[in-house]
């Protein structure tokens, strides 16, 4: 039977309800300060699209409670709510105090943070399983040496093995890791033996990455922990097995199927659609499936019929996070970050977008119903209204001949695009991507030390990880770009994941050029090594690479993480992954600057122990401030402090 005639088009009763009513909204340019966005935000508001902002705009004011953490829908006898004011009730029904239940919904968002990227993981490793048996087609072991290095970290056996054999023993081995029972994770060994032997103390070694998701939503179950510190800690414990767990094994075991990243040119922003050509959008953020897609999408047949229907060729670029992990290793164009997802269908040029798992809008289908954009799910853990569905499951040859049959309807869609409703912006910005641990590593010539020894005589003042979202409380991109552009002004490296690095690359701050709005000592680093003074280092599971960097340079100096010159900063974040990125972020040892407010302030004590109580513990702690400007300023005196007590 032909795979076409299974395909169920559902029609949602928003198909083609392009809304129509008039909405009072806020300027472009406060809205985003990038000028594609601006653009389609204009074009949107003339069309009567509605968008995220004007969503936001109109769920103003937000609930008060909610903001402030001080909600709570744990059991039947709420939902509850603490009334700050002096009047209203203090306890819910069961005595929960604002404590208790600001503590408890944070360590939600940990949890489902937490489970996102871990769940990301096991399936990249479920894949290399399957791989190494031989039984799916399309993907293939593309980094042995990496292999080998995981195995050898792993205890396993190398010599005399097959690729495919190691490759087997090793996803077994992480598969364990999910539920291990020797009471640690792998990757730990990793980590500063002084930050072990704290997280021991303290009790908060992750001892499997389910288990401590698991534990989070039994504590949190009414009548459980009532504690607010001993759920903070349960926090931290989890988050942990997110980024030397669960995030990790994403970004490593993607390295050995797709391969390494290393450093390349690429193009960013909306102008990479093309006029001419067939355009298909990947977005979210597996791998497995943009790295099939975007390779399909070269195979003769389908590029006779693209010509066939009138079309040059066949464009296939990134979104959000799955952008970055085909730039990042392909090279690919990223046509933008998270709140550009509407935008990019409003352009009229998108025959195809296809989404697997988080960050997706459910917005998307009723946006694509005013134009002719399909938006095609492939995950059976994320289906969407009205989006037509086509699974992926990654077995047999079943993932390259979803990945054909994708591109093949996009490609058929190409005679549909309504050429009156098409604006493809200009800007287009190009910059340097592909900066993995190992490829910064070569481009110094083979190893980090020269890094470390300009962060030591002064050269450079420090390393800050800039990551995260988009967020429309925050003008798009601003904080990102002005945080980035304060801080290689004071001779500080950054570093990039996520949405955030997307912004940065869009503004140019990811060219070598940018060298040149550098301190003196980073320009001049810049300019000696041909690279930019904002680094690109991948997609949010990739923070990873970032945590592995971190541990090796405070290894080779013989210190804790805490005890280095870094910082990390999530000025436009929005999502619960962040929250668990932030978290295992500061159980690392790391300064964390946020530019929103996170919904803890219902609790004094809460708040007290995150911004100042965990600094005395874990040697480092939360900071909010939502002025770039005077972010930069925390960071730079965070750095030179550090420089100080380490005397360098
Ligand atoms: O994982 S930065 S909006 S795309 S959550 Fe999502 Fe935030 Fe973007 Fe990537 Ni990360």
């Amino acid at each position: 039977m032909d795979r076409d005639d299974n395909i169920k088009e559902q029609k949602h009763p928003l198909w083609n309800a392009c809304i129509q009513k008039e909405i009072e909204r806020k300027p472009v340019a406060e809205r985003s300060s990038d000028p594609a966005s601006q653009l389609l935000l204009e074009k949107a508001s003339r069309e009567g699209i509605e968008t995220a902002w004007d969503r936001y705009e109109a769920q103003n004011p937000q609930c008060g409670f909610g903001e402030l953490g001080l909600c709570c829908r744990n059991c039947l006898m709420g939902p509850c709510r603490i009334d700050p004011l002096e009047n209203g009730p203090k306890k819910g029904v069961c005595g929960a105090t604002s404590d208790i239940i600001v503590a408890r919904n944070l360590l939600r968002m940990i949890a489902a943070g937490a489970a996102a990227h871990s769940d990301h993981g096991r399936d990249v490793v479920e894949v290399l399983y399957l791989t190494s048996q031989g039984k799916i087609a399309g993907y293939a072991i593309k980094d042995e040496k990496k292999l080998k290095a995981l195995a050898t970290e792993f205890g396993l056996e190398v010599q005399g093995k097959s690729p495919e054999e190691i490759a087997r023993q090793l996803a077994e081995a992480i598969l364990d890791e999910f539920g291990t029972r020797k009471g640690y994770l792998q990757f730990l060994s990793r980590v500063p033996q002084k930050r072990r032997n704290l997280w021991e103390t303290v009790g908060i070694t992750p001892r499997g990455i389910d288990r401590e998701i698991v534990e989070i939503m039994h504590r949190t179950h009414i009548g459980v922990d009532n504690d607010y510190v001993n759920l903070m800690l349960q926090g931290l414990r989890a988050s942990l097995s997110d980024g030397w767990g669960g995030s990790m094994a994403a970004t490593e075991l993607s390295d050995v199927l797709f391969g390494s990243p290393q450093i390349k040119t690429c193009q960013s922003n909306l102008g990479v659609l093309k006029a001419d050509e067939v355009n298909i959008i990947l977005h979210g953020h597996e791998p497995l499936l943009s790295e099939i897609v975007s390779q399909v999408a070269t195979e003769p047949e389908l590029l006779a019929l693209a010509k066939e229907v009138g079309a040059k060729g066949i464009n296939c670029l990134g979104m959000c996070c799955t952008g970055n992990e085909i730039l990042m290793r392909r090279g690919l164009p990223v046509a933008g970050n998270f709140l550009q997802q509407e935008l990019a269908i409003i352009t009229g040029a998108v025959e195809a977008m296809v989404v697997d798992v988080q960050c997706i809008m459910p917005s998307l289908t009723t946006v694509a119903g005013c134009y002719h954009t399909k938006i095609i799910s492939t995950s059976a853990k994320a289906k969407f209204p009205a989006a037509l569905h086509i699974d992926f499951h990654e077995k047999g040859d079943q993932a390259l001949q979803a990945a054909r049959q994708i591109v093949r309807l996009a490609v058929l869609n190409y005679p549909n695009r309504q050429q009156q409703k098409v604006c493809i912006p200009e800007n287009r910005m190009e910059f340097m991507a592909g900066f993995s641990k190992e490829a910064i590593a070569e481009a110094l010539g083979g190893s980090l030390g020269p890094l470390i020894e300009v962060i030591k005589s002064g050269t450079i003042r420090g390393i800050v990880a800039i990551v995260g979202c988009n967020n429309p409380k925050v003008k798009q991109d601003f904080a990102h770009t002005t945080l980035a552009k304060e801080l290689i002004g004071k001779d500080i490296l950054v570093v990039e994941t996520g949405c955030a690095a997307i912004a940065c690359a869009k503004a140019g701050l990811m060219r070598p050029e940018a060298a040149a709005q550098a301190g003196p000592g980073l320009s001049a680093l810049c300019r000696q090594l041909g690279i930019p003074p904002v680094l690109h280092m991948g997609s949010c599971v990739d923070i990873s690479r970032i945590m592995s960097l971190a541990a090796e340079a405070a290894n080779a100096l013989g210190v804790d993480i805490s005890d280095l010159p870094l910082a990390g900063a999530a000025p436009e974040y929005m999502s619960e992954k962040a929250i668990s990125i932030g978290a295992y972020v500061v159980a690392s040892g790391i300064f964390v600057l946020l530019g929103v407010v996170p919904p803890i302030l219902g609790s004094q004590n809460v708040t007290h122990l995150l911004s100042q109580g965990v600094e005395k513990v874990m040697g480092a702690r939360f900071a909010v401030e939502p002025d770039p400007i005077a972010g930069a300023k925390l960071i730079s005196e965070h750095i030179e402090a550090k420089r100080k007590v380490l005397g360098i």
